[in-house]
């Protein structure tokens, strides 16, 4: 038995007031609430006299869980979890060490979702904040613990709270300060101000949300200053949820030449953005700030004063809040991601030409050993540029995207080929133009890439004013003329960069970090690989994957099997739901000798398995899009199963597959892949 740290702290962090706790909290003082422990799992145990409940790990290996179910909630206004906890640890360091996890099931969902994860021990309690979004549907929360090397690691969970708003919204009148935490610093460090720390020499204000000496505040001083800008850092809970609006607060500064209040936005890889700074001209009560804040992604705030010496004064910090809109002072439209993407499938979408003629054209293809077909489908529409039609020496095509709205951050990604350019780098750029065409810049422009492979480009930006991003191909000259082809192009808020480091979200997989949650039953020469650039084996197996064109897929490799011989890939465990599920994925089958590719779906406690599609042979030197919808209402895997045809030019790969829940949002084109491309081609010459 684990002896829980710090009673102290046990005292400061228990929330305030805890009478009658709104639904799907728990203080775990009499009982758990309607939250119940999973018998095919380590147990829970209630600890009635330290009042918390803990993870049993008496008996337990490396690995074992404890799940704690929360009874059938509703959240139809946005709220905030928070839950104090610790994860305590006998050896220092562990390659696996334990964990605490908390999923959220949503009704109708075949993964559950997850939210937060924690593997720090530590000597005292210690608060998490979880946003979770509005919705009607009803979900449970599970608090899973897992235990890791070293069985003497104990896990416990103190309170569970779920209240109404936003984590990041405080009022600084609890003690646990809504998980807003301090960055130490020797000199400088925020603290709480008012009620009972308030002394009488003091010359600080009284707070803003009860307008008396016994409400509370955050305030930093700068008597201790001994450094040239010596910062004092207060950071937010991190977002768990995306969200977008008005971030407001009420500060007020003392001396405000002496220091500088900046707010930032900090991802998860650490990166810093400027999102407010005071201004001169400030009243010496309480200021009311109003800042448009954006989170695709997790992101912290950071409220960060720096000071220039000793008689910098102090800054105070009170009401916290944030609304789903924008600020007021903000003016102009929205930006809306599905207006400035564009797949090409039915027409340019929001996007345009110069008058002076086409130099794009929006085609379809059929793939061959030249060319490929499009990156969305492998089988629809894309943007092919300098064709011999239209290319002449000097010859520039330009497409223009939509305006966006400026002062944001963007990540514009896109796939690009290019065809026959002795020399490639230039002959595809990107441009910024802002809104009066006056200003333009080039934000990117292609280098020597492989020929013929969809590869996607990825770009951040952000500029003051509203801007259009404009696609611009070269012909430089009448000997060096290629083709270069365009498709999927989105745009969204935030950085590339930090989308990137972020987990891929549940039932979907790229392989580009490890092979996800699939399995197989034997790995060998003869089961799936996870590889990057082209099979060994020409004219067989795919030249780049479909995520990036430079990533990873799974493939089988047909020069180490026997004619017959087959590979299977399970997927992780799914949960049944009533209605449709939805599984799309995109293979590659090139080659004379290919064989087949089967999708299964495997029943838990079944032997049997339900074969839900099929091809068999050569389909396309391209990546084509396979969509699913089945149903199944039972635990259930899906397995892809690859069987080796006649010849060793018969490599198969998969790559981006999504399982999700619900009915598919795109159905798939039965005609176009039985006529395969009877009518409606383009003919283009080059
Ligand atoms: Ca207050
Ligand atoms: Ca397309
Ligand atoms: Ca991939």
């Amino acid at each position: 038995m684990v002896l829980w740290g710090v009673l102290l702290a046990v005292q400061v962090l228990r929330f305030s007031g805890a009478v009658e706790l709104p639904a799907g909290s728990c203080a775990f003082e009499d009982g758990t609430c309607g939250y119940e422990s999973l018998f095919t799992y380590l147990p829970w145990i209630l600890n009635e006299e330290g009042h918390y409940i803990y993870m049993d790990t008496s008996f337990a290996t490396q690995g074992e869980k404890a799940v704690l179910l929360s009874p059938e909630l509703q959240a139809e206004e946005w709220s905030c979890i928070r839950l104090v906890y610790q994860i305590t640890t006998s050896s220092e360091t562990s390659s696996d060490p334990s964990r605490l996890n908390l999923y959220v099931r949503f009704e109708g969902e075949n993964f559950d979702r997850l939210l937060w994860s924690a593997k720090e021990p530590s000597d005292s309690w210690l608060i998490a904040s979880l946003d979770l979004r509005n919705s009607t549907k009803k979900f449970q929360i599970l608090v899973e613990g897992v235990l890791g090397l070293g069985t003497t690691a104990g896990i416990a969970v103190f309170e569970i709270k779920m209240t109404t708003g936003y984590c990041i919204e405080c009022d600084f009148e609890e003690n646990h300060l809504c998980g807003f935490m301090n960055r130490w610093n020797p000199n400088v460090n925020w603290f709480v101000g008012g009620g009972n720390i308030r002394n009488l020499h003091s010359v600080l204000p009284e707070d803003h949300t009860l307008k008396s000496e016994f409400g509370h505040f955050m305030y930093v001083d700068s008597v201790y200053v001994k450094h040239f800008q010596e910062v004092a850092q207060l950071v937010s809970p991190r977002t768990t949820a995306p969200m977008s609006g008005c971030l407001s607060f009420y500060y007020q500064l003392q001396q405000e030449n002496d220091n500088v209040f900046t707010l930032y936005t900090r991802d998860v890889t650490g990166l810093y953005e400027e999102i407010w700074k005071t201004k001169s001209t400030e009243s010496t009560d309480w200021n009311l700030a109003e800042v448009d804040f954006s989170a695709p992604y997790p992101m912290e705030v950071i409220f960060e004063v720096a000071f220039n010496g000793a008689k910098g004064g102090f800054v105070a910090l009170d009401d916290i809040s944030f609304s789903p809109v924008h600020c007021q002072s903000q003016t102009g439209f929205s930006f809306s991601a599905k207006e400035a993407s564009c797949n090409f499938e039915d027409d340019l979408c929001n996007f345009y030409q110069d008058k002076d003629g086409p130099g794009w054209n929006r085609v379809k293809l059929k793939p061959n050993v030249y060319r490929a077909g499009d990156h969305t489908t492998g089988l629809g529409y894309f943007l092919l540029a300098n064709t011999k039609f239209t290319s002449q020496p000097g010859y520039i095509g330009r497409l223009y995207g939509p305006s966006l709205p400026g002062n944001l951050q963007y990540c514009l990604r896109f796939y690009y080929a290019l065809h026959g350019f002795f020399k490639m780098s230039d002959t595809l750029a990107v441009y910024i133009f802002e809104e009066n065409h006056v200003v333009q810049e080039k934000i990117w422009s292609v280098l020597e890439s492989p020929r013929g492979v969809w590869t996607q480009a990825e770009i951040t930006f952000k500029k003051p004013m509203p801007c259009k991003v404009v696609f611009m191909s070269w012909c430089k000259s009448f000997w060096d003329c290629g083709l270069v082809a365009l498709d999927d192009i989105t745009v969204s808020l935030g950085n590339c960069r930090s989308t990137d480091s972020l987990p891929p979200p549940p039932g979907q997989c790229t392989f580009e970090q490890d092979e996800c949650s699939f399995t197989q039953e034997r790995r060998n020469r003869s089961s799936w690989h996870r590889k990057r650039g082209e099979t060994p084996t020409s004219y067989t197996g795919p030249k780049g994957d479909h995520t990036t064109g430079v990533g990873y897929y799974m493939y089988i490799e047909a020069s180490n099997m026997v004619y017959g011989q087959k590979a299977r890939l399970a997927s992780k465990s799914l949960r049944g739901v009533s209605g449709k599920h939805c599984l799309t994925f995109f293979y590659h089958m090139y080659g004379a000798g290919t064989g087949l590719l089967n999708v299964y779906l495997k029943m838990e406690g079944y032997s049997g398995e339900t074969l839900l599609w099929r091809r068999r042979g050569e389909q396309s030197i391209s990546w084509l899009r396979g969509l699913i919808e089945y149903n199944c209402e039972k635990q259930h895997q899906v397995i892809f199963e690859a069987i080796r045809g006649m010849s060793i030019r018969s490599d198969i790969a998969i790559d981006d597959v999504t399982l999700l829940a619900g009915p598919c949002t795109e159905i798939e084109d039965a005609a176009q892949q039985s006529s395969g491309f009877s009518e409606d081609l383009n003919e283009i010459e080059y």
